[in-house]
């Protein structure tokens, strides 16, 4: 299912621009508009869930895909070493709610 009115379907949709770093049938990264590591991207399923705790919930297999990607994206940027963040909820700093994952990676990151 998508959401008209929110921005990551957008984005997977290209009608909103993006960087895109990654593609398959269920997933799409992209470069973080405003990066907070020396490689951060954006880990998305095509189908829209609102956070990580529905999708774990809905498509536990998705989530896992989406495991292995970062993985692979990891492996070529800084030898497989990476953080992989979800916001979830408001209070954590989650302002899209299109569940995504924030790939960080590309150097050493702070504790
Ligand atoms: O993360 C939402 C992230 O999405 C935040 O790091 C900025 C990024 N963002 C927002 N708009 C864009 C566009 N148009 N392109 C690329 N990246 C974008 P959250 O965990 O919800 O705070």
């Amino acid at each position: 299912m998508k959401d008209p009115d929110c921005l990551f379907c957008k984005i997977i949709d290209c009608e909103i621009p993006s960087e895109k770093v990654y593609e398959d049938k269920t997933t799409y990264v992209f470069k973080d508009i405003n990066p907070q590591a020396k490689v951060h991207d954006i880990i998305v399923p095509r189908e829209h869930y609102a956070n990580v705790a529905e999708l774990a919930q809905k498509d536990p297999k998705q989530l896992a895909h989406m495991v292995e990607v970062a993985q692979q994206i990891a492996n070529e940027e800084f030898h497989g070493a990476y953080r992989l963040v979800f916001n979830t909820g408001k209070d954590a700093g989650q302002t899209v709610f299109h569940v995504h994952g924030h790939i960080l990676t590309g150097e050493v990151l702070d504790e």
